[in-house]
C-alpha cells in the first residue's frame, strides 16, 4: 500500500488531497501544526511544526509520497506577518526537500505552487513557461519554493514536481477569500440575516476552478512518468463582479442592491488579472477542470444557504446572538 505524507494536511487544499488519497487506498499521514477537523479513522495525524527537523525527518522516512501545502495562504495575512509566513512558505520547503534528499531520494514530492507567482499584469494566458513577477511576500516566497523544487529535481535527480494552481474554490474555502465571502453573504442575505456585503476591487479577474477537480490534477502530477511543472486551471477568467452577480442571481437578487465597496479591502500592489493555460495538463495528464464557473458558484451558494438556514433556526430559538451586519472577518 502506498504511503503518503500530506504536510499542511489540516488546511483547505491539504484536507481535500488527504481525502482523495485515502479513497484511492493510500495510507495517509497528515502533518500539520493543528489537528485536522476532517481526520478520518484510517488517517494518521502528526501534529508538529514544519521547522521541527527531527519530526519532519521521522515523518518523511515512513512514506513514498510527500505533498507539501503548509503555507500562510492568505495574501493579506502573509503581507501583515511576512517573517512568520516565510517560516512556512520558504524555510519549510527547504526542510522537507533536505529530508527527502538525505533519507530517501525515491520519494515523490509535490510542491503547491501558485498562479500568484505570475503577478497578473497583462491579459496573456499563462503557462509553465510564462515569466514570474511576484507582487506580494506570499508570491515571492512561492517563487522561491518553486525554484527550489526545480533545483532539487535537477541537482539530485529527485522526483520533485510543482503544480501551479490557479484559484481553487469549494464550500470549504476559508471565509476571508472573496468567493466564499460572497457565497456566505448571499446565503445570509437570502435568509434575512444581513443586508449588505462590503468588498474591495470588483474588477480583479481570476481563473476560478473547483478545488475537487484540482485535487485530481495534483494526484495525476505525481503519477506521471516524469517530475515537471504543471499549470492547473480552467482556461477562463471572470471578474469579482461577475462572481457576485451570478451568486446573487441564484437567490433572485440584484447584486447592486447589496454590494458596497471599501478601500479597506483594496490591495496596495494588486494582481489584476490571472488566466491559466492548462493545455499541458490537458494533453499529457489527460486532466481537465470539469466543473463550470456557474456550477461552482451554485454549489458554494447552496452550501451557504444551508448554513444560513441553520444559523437562522438557532437565532429564532434564542440559541445564538445576532451577529453584526457584515460578519465575515477580513
Ligand atoms: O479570494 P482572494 O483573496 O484570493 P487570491 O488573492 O487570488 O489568492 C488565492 O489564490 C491564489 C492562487 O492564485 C493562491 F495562491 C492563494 O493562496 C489564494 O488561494 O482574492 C481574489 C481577488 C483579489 O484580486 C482581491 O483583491 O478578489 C479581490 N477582492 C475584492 N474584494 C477581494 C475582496 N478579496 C478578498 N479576499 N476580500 C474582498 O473583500
Amino acid at each position: 500500500m502506498a504511503k503518503t505524507l500530506v504536510i499542511g494536511g489540516s488546511g483547505f487544499l491539504g484536507s481535500h488531497v488527504a481525502d482523495i488519497l485515502t479513497t484511492k487506498g493510500h495510507e495517509v499521514y497528515i502533518y500539520d501544526i493543528e489537528k485536522s477537523k476532517y481526520l478520518s479513522s484510517s488517517q494518521k495525524m502528526i501534529v508538529g511544526d514544519i521547522l521541527d527537523k527531527k519530526l519532519i525527518d521521522k515523518s518523511v522516512s515512513k512514506v513514498d509520497y510527500v505533498y507539501h501545502f503548509a503555507a500562510v495562504a492568505d495574501i493579506k495575512e502573509a503581507k501583515d506577518n511576512p517573517i512568520e509566513s516565510a517560516r512556512f512558505n520558504i524555510i519549510g520547503t527547504l526542510n522537507i526537500l533536505e529530508a527527502i534528499k538525505n533519507i530517501n531520494k525515491n520519494i515523490k514530492f509535490y510542491q503547491a505552487s501558485s498562479s500568484e507567482m505570475y503577478g497578473g499584469k497583462s491579459e496573456e494566458k499563462l503557462n509553465e513557461e510564462s515569466k514570474f513577477d511576484p507582487k506580494s511576500p506570499y508570491a515571492a516566497a512561492k517563487v522561491f519554493s518553486h525554484d527550489l523544487t526545480k533545483v532539487y529535481r535537477e541537482s539530485y535527480g529527485m522526483f520533485c514536481a510543482s503544480g501551479i494552481l490557479f484559484n481553487h474554490e469549494s464550500p470549504f474555502r476559508g471565509e476571508t477569500f472573496v468567493t466564499r465571502k460572497i457565497s456566505r453573504a448571499v446565503g445570509r442575505i437570502h435568509m434575512g440575516l444581513q443586508s449588505k456585503l462590503t468588498l474591495g476591487n470588483l474588477d480583479a479577474k481570476r481563473d476560478w476552478g473547483f478545488a475537487g477537480d484540482y485535487v485530481d490534477g495534483m494526484y495525476k502530477i505525481l503519477d506521471y512518468s516524469k517530475a515537471e511543472d504543471w499549470v492547473i486551471a480552467t482556461g477562463n477568467a471572470h471578474s469579482v463582479e461577475d462572481f457576485a452577480k451570478k451568486a446573487f442571481n441564484i437567490v433572485d437578487k440584484n447584486y447592486e442592491d447589496h454590494i458596497e465597496t471599501s478601500e479597506r479591502y483594496l490591495r496596495p500592489n494588486e494582481v489584476n488579472y490571472l488566466l491559466g493555460d492548462p493545455s499541458k495538463a490537458n494533453d499529457l495528464l489527460n486532466w481537465e477542470s470539469s466543473t463550470s464557473f456557474d456550477e461552482l458558484i451554485k454549489l458554494m451558494v447552496e452550501n451557504d444557504i444551508e448554513i444560513a438556514t441553520k444559523e437562522k433556526m438557532l437565532l429564532d430559538n434564542g440559541l445564538i446572538k445576532p451577529t453584526w451586519e457584515n460578519p465575515i472577518i477580513d
